[in-house]
């Protein structure tokens, strides 16, 4: 008999398409101005990649995610709702949604409830971790698009998964580093590693 397992799953990148959702609202409300396709899409910060093809675009980046509407409308990545729900099935198995809400707060965490809701079903909401330092949740596996996860705990008790993403596809990471390619990748393996 071992212990439950924890598994943190991040919401952006990992199981709503931020990238393509962020790319088709900018294109439409920017028709006339420059943008970044994803397959040039270089470094977690879309502002900072924007601001650096043209400083004004930064700010026209920003305006897209900090509009009502944004994060709601985010379409699944492929097979991560079902991921997590088979998860949530398991043995021994606790899943959490661990996501960082942007600062402009008006529209984004109602938002991501609303999501959670609408994609995993209300009982899911109890699973919902809201929080700008991952470092300070506690778990066994931490999956998420963000290469560098830091904050005020030094030693954080997940290892983190890098999940691919258009931005840190190109990135070479540590030996140490695993990574989730998507969800039809081996993430039950990944799981069962952790057990004891
Ligand atoms: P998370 O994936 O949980 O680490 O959350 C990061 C959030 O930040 C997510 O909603 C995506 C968003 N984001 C992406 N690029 C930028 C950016 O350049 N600036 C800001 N403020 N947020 C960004």
């Amino acid at each position: 008999a071992g212990k439950r397992l924890r598994v943190l799953v991040d919401m952006d990148g990992v199981l709503a398409d931020f990238e393509g959702g962020f790319l088709k609202k900018y294109r439409a409300r920017y028709p006339d101005e420059p943008f970044i396709t994803l397959d040039d899409r270089r470094g977690f910060w879309v502002s900072l990649q924007y601001g650096q093809l043209r400083s004004d675009l930064s700010e026209k980046a920003i305006s897209i995610w900090e509009s009502k509407g944004f994060f709601i409308d985010l379409d699944p990545l492929p097979g991560g709702v079902e991921a997590v729900k088979e998860m949530a099935r398991m043995d021994d198995t606790d899943v959490f949604i661990c996501t960082s809400p942007i600062k402009h707060y008006k529209h984004c965490p109602y938002e991501k409830y609303a999501w959670v809701e609408k994609h995993l079903g209300c009982d899911f909401l109890e699973q919902v971790i809201l929080t700008r330092d991952k470092t300070l949740i506690a778990g066994d596996l931490l999956i998420d698009d963000k290469p560098d996860i830091q904050g005020v705990e030094p030693t954080p008790a997940w290892e983190h998964i890098l999940f691919t993403a258009c931005h840190n596809k190109h990135l070479s990471v540590s030996p140490s580093q695993r990574r989730l390619l998507s969800w039809s990748d081996d993430w039950r393996s990944i799981l069962d590693s952790k057990r004891k």
